[in-house]
């Protein structure tokens, strides 16, 4: 197949803001490098119409679309737009939601020729290649006879810096939205709220292997890219596309410390003055880390602190404690980068009084930012979602459904936790804090 379409569904957006599509992007730079013609459209950014002119003027042999749990009918709406303008083109679909659910959506859309599983790099090369489906790892597809078929898993890639850089020419990064979060509008010398901030990633993959969490799925352990090779993708970003501002899309971006100071080292070195964004776990940061990411130009973490209640921590798996979340945000403030504690609100056995936890941490630790969006929602092939079909408050039809996500109310309903969100909000961070959080957003969520 010589004419390849990548495509982000239109619509998919997180509270009005998206990134690149940096999984297409990927999956391009290889099909790239061996001849194939590709091109991408982010629906998030273009639209639903641009999609359908794409798919008329390129006329594409192959459609392989990004499916995430909540924009999945978006995708499956890509799919359909595909196989009626040309019932032949080949229908593919990737991501966190195909990757998990990939038998029930061949077994209820016909429109999906093929889900690969996981990575998708190479898997996607052999079949734009046109490699017999049986011969390669890591798909599910339909056979000749209608059965669905599950081949043998794809081996992970072990050295990332094998993977060719994303194909970052064949989109405008420029058309990508500026991001500042109020406190901050220059840093490095970057203005936040004029450069447009373009994702990049250092490492695949979590060493947590939390209750609520889907990564594990997707990327199984944790891996990352030699320090050198991920300086060379910003430094090509830099002076090639003039991009200054950056957010590193890890899960969990200094698991190796020593990999981290590494990297900023290389950008210090190699004198780019840029902004950048990260998120990692609390337990993997120290003081001597948080200095030289100030140094290389972060100016923000985003730590996954969930809750300040023990008992709950234990409960999802966090395998993390309190006192690392206490002392990652103080050392942060410290070293002059703002902290952002993300928060899920109603866990698994919540109460008013771990709600209080939660509050006093905030108020005794005083994080920049806070973030509770989405409450705790129920991602298939998560622990939660295992747990939460066992006992009947959810099934496998529910992803046939246009509900886009399913937030667990087991124990909570909806007007305790926007009671709950409100509280953790309105006591931790007080009312000005509030209105910059835009709580209306994050509650608009729990509904
Ligand atoms: C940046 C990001 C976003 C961005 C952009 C999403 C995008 N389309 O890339 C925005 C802000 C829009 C976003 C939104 C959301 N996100 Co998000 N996001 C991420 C994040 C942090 C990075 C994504 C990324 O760039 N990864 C790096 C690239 C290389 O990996 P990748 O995109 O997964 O692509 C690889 C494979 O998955 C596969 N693949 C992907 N697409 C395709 C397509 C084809 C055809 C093929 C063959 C293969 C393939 O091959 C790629 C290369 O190996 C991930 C976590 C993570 N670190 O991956 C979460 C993640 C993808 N998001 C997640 C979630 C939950 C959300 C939201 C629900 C959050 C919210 N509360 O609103 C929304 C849902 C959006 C929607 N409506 O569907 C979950 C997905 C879980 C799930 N079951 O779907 C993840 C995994 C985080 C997590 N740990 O749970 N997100």
């Amino acid at each position: 197949m010589q004419r390849v379409l990548l495509v982000n569904p239109h619509e998919t957006e997180q509270l009005g803001f998206s990134n690149p599509p940096l999984g297409l992007l990927y999956i391009a730079g290889t099909l790239l490098k061996h001849g194939i013609d590709v091109r991408i459209v982010d629906g998030c950014r273009e639209g639903r119409d641009s999609i359908r002119k794409a798919i008329e003027a390129f006329h594409p042999e192959m459609v392989g679309i990004t499916c995430l749990t909540p924009g999945r009918k978006k995708a499956l709406d890509v799919a359909l737009m595909a196989k009626e303008f040309d019932s032949k083109t080949y229908v593919v679909m990737g991501g966190a939601h195909a990757t998990i659910m990939h038998k029930q959506l061949l077994a209820n859309y016909p429109s999906i020729d093929c889900i690969v599983i996981g990575e998708g790099e190479q898997t996607c090369l052999e079949l734009a290649q046109g490699i017999n489906p049986n011969e390669i790892s890591g798909i599910a597809y339909r056979d000749g006879s209608g059965k669905i078929i599950t081949n043998p898993p794809r081996k992970y890639v072990e050295d990332l810096d094998v993977l060719p850089f994303p194909a970052w020419h064949l989109i405008d990064l420029h058309k990508y939205p500026a991001r500042n979060d109020g406190h901050l509008k220059v840093v490095n010398g970057v203005r936040l709220d004029r450069e447009p901030r373009i994702s990049v990633i250092f490492s695949r993959g979590c060493k947590g292997r939390c209750t609520f969490c889907s990564t594990w799925w997707i990327w199984r352990g944790w891996r990352r890219r030699s320090p050198k090779n991920m300086v060379d993708e910003i430094e090509l970003l830099y002076e090639k596309h003039g991009i200054r501002h950056f957010c590193f899309a890890d899960d969990a971006m200094t698991v190796d410390k020593k990999a981290a100071i590494e990297l900023c080292d290389e950008i210090i070195h190699r004198n780019l003055k840029i902004a950048f964004h990260c998120t990692t776990r609390s337990d993997c940061v120290d003081e001597h880390l948080l200095g030289r990411l100030k140094s290389a130009g972060c100016y923000c973490i985003t730590y996954g602190i969930e809750t300040a209640s023990p008992m709950l921590l234990d409960k999802m798996n966090k395998e993390n404690d309190i006192e690392s979340a206490t002392r990652a945000i103080e050392q942060t403030k410290k070293a002059g980068i703002l902290a952002t504690a993300l928060l899920i609100v109603g866990s698994v056995g919540e109460t008013d009084e771990t709600v209080g936890e939660t509050i006093a941490f905030i108020k005794n630790t005083r994080p920049n930012g806070i973030g509770i969006a989405g409450s705790l929602w129920i991602l298939p092939g998560t622990k939660l979602y295992q747990d939460c079909r066992r006992v009947g408050f959810i099934d496998d039809d529910f992803w046939l459904s246009d509900e886009p996500y399913k937030v667990y109310t087991l124990e909570h309903d909806f007007k305790r936790l926007r009671n709950y969100a409100r509280r953790i909000m309105w006591h931790g961070i007080g009312p000005r804090k509030l209105a910059i959080q835009k709580l209306k957003n994050i509650l608009n969520l729990i509904s």
